[in-house]
């Protein structure tokens, strides 16, 4: 390919009502077919995004091409008027298949008949996750800890509004009326709601606190990464290509939590040396938030979001690998026969009583490796937590607890596993889950201390500030303009 065609590819071509790099204009149907969505999408951000926001302007970033240089594009804007597009990362016309019974065919550029309904199911089940969690999170605008934490909110909710653009464009471009009609759907389900709710169970949870962003945004949006990774190994190429984009995108939100829940831990540890406090009551009473609190946060977040995986053993996933349609993550680049016909992996389940391992098909284990590929992603940045605690001599750990903790899907729905893996009764459960939870007073606790806080480079008193700002900007600049 010429250099300058390549430029093209990964341009954005913004002088479109829906800015994109697929040449919508040359596809007059399916520009017509999103022209008219679009319209539906802005009334749903209307009714369903942030609370409040329509005079704000917002120091965004918008992608302007899809190379590793096209986010360098900030700038204020107007919430409304911010342009959500399609962005596919470029063709590669060599790309091949992977894995499973197609490894080594062209990659798919149109959907294979036989497929059709798998990959509408997950483009479909991917789409849900995205207008969730802008609903999820619609009210917190109004208790932001600083300018610097709603600027991040707001990047957040657009680009996982671009997310759904970017799901509505597969499944209007690949799908003919069943994908028109699945985009609708997609804008009528809502997070919560008892009669239409959103496809996956972590996405009809509250986010009703800026501690439970942080850990959605840590632990939720970081299964979209290992998910969205997975999805970009697939066979249908334009899947793959969306996939792509939308991971760069993926990598600023999972940032926003894990900086933010180690500004938490970093504010609550300064306060329990500064004053001498230890004690939960104590340290509430300085009006910042308590670890063990932080800990129950973590058992909650980290259990409902294991549930995304699926269950361990699937025989939905071994198909889905087998066809072709979603690999595993890094698939590309790992070293064995990308079949799995006779491989095993080691999965925990209940038996007489007792949490066992078992040795099962591999091909069947997929959503178990997947999971069990995040969770040394997670350690890894808990570690870089503890390394807080450490350093003010606090003896607390955060720690996560056993994959069997809490969970409605899988091996482990229906037991009563404890954080540390013991395998507990009804009544001990009910006894404890007040110690391993959240419960209805930590959240009264942790709303109460959610105010208001937009003066440029103030912070609420319960969050220390970040190291930097952003784009190289001060953490004092005026983020959010309010005029
Ligand atoms: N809740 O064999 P099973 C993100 C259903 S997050 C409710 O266990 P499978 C983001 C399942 O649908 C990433 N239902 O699992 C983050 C199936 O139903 P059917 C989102 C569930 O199919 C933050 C049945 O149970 N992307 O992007 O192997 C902010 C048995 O299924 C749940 C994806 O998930 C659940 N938790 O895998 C914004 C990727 N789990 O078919 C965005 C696309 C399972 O029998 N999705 N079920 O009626 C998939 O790959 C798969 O659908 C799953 C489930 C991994 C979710």
């Amino acid at each position: 390919m010429s250099e300058a065609m390549e430029l093209k590819q990964h341009a954005i071509d913004y002088s479109q009502q829906i800015p994109n790099n697929v040449n919508l204009s040359n596809d007059r149907v399916l520009q017509r077919a999103l022209e008219q969505w679009q319209p539906r999408f802005l009334n749903w951000w209307h009714l369903t995004g942030p609370a409040d926001t329509a005079t704000l302007q917002v120091y965004l970033r918008t992608a302007i091409s899809v190379d590793r240089d096209g986010w360098a594009n900030f700038g204020y804007v107007r919430m409304p008027e911010y342009r959500w597009g399609i962005f596919l990362t470029p063709h590669d016309e060599d790309r091949k298949i992977s894995f499973g019974e197609h490894r080594g065919e062209n990659a798919w550029q149109e959907v294979p008949g036989e497929y059709r309904s798998t990959l509408r199911r997950i483009i479909v089940t991917q789409g849900d996750t995205e207008p969730a969690s802008v609903e999820q999170q619609k009210l917190l605008g109004k208790t932001c800890p600083s300018l610097y934490d709603l600027r991040n909110l707001f990047q957040v909710n657009v680009e996982e509004g671009r997310h759904l653009w970017a799901m509505v464009y597969l499944l209007h471009r690949y799908f003919g009326r069943d994908g028109r009609e699945e985009g609708e759907a997609l804008l009528q389900r809502r997070s919560g709601d008892e009669n239409n709710p959103r496809i996956l169970t972590a996405f009809n949870e509250k986010t009703s606190n800026w501690l439970a962003f942080f850990m959605f945004t840590f632990f939720t949006d970081r299964d979209g990464k290992f998910q969205l990774a997975a999805l970009a190994e697939s066979g249908f190429d334009p899947l793959s290509r969306t996939c792509r984009f939308m991971l760069t995108e993926e990598a600023h939100h999972m940032f926003v939590g894990e900086s933010g829940v180690a500004r938490i831990l970093q504010r609550t540890c300064e306060v329990m040396r500064d004053r001498g406090v230890s004690d939960a009551g104590q340290v509430r009473a300085q009006g910042v938030i308590d670890l063990e609190t932080l800990q129950r946060y973590v058992n909650f977040h980290y259990s409902v979001t294991l549930d995304l995986f699926g269950a361990e053993v699937s025989s939905n996933a071994a198909s889905f690998f087998a066809s072709g349609v979603k690999g595993r993550y890094k698939e590309t680049n790992l070293s064995d026969d990308h079949l799995l016909g006779s491989d095993r992996y080691a999965v925990q389940e209940v038996e007489d009583g007792r949490i066992v391992e078992k040795s099962v098909p591999a091909l069947t284990a997929l959503n178990a490796r997947l999971r069990d590929d995040y969770t040394r992603e997670i350690q890894a940045a808990v570690d870089r937590w503890n390394r807080i605690p450490e350093k003010f001599r606090i003896p607390f750990r955060v720690k996560l607890p056993h994959s069997g903790f809490h969970r409605k899907i899988g091996a482990f729905a229906g037991h009563h596993i404890s954080p540390d893996g013991q395998l507990v009764s009804s009544r001990t459960w009910e006894a404890e889950a007040a110690r391993w939870l959240p419960s209805d007073s930590d959240h009264e606790f942790v709303d109460s201390l959610m105010g208001r806080v937009v003066d440029p480079g103030m912070f609420a008193n319960w969050i220390g500030p970040p190291a930097r700002g952003i784009n190289g900007l001060p953490v004092e600049f005026e983020y959010v303009r309010f005029d």
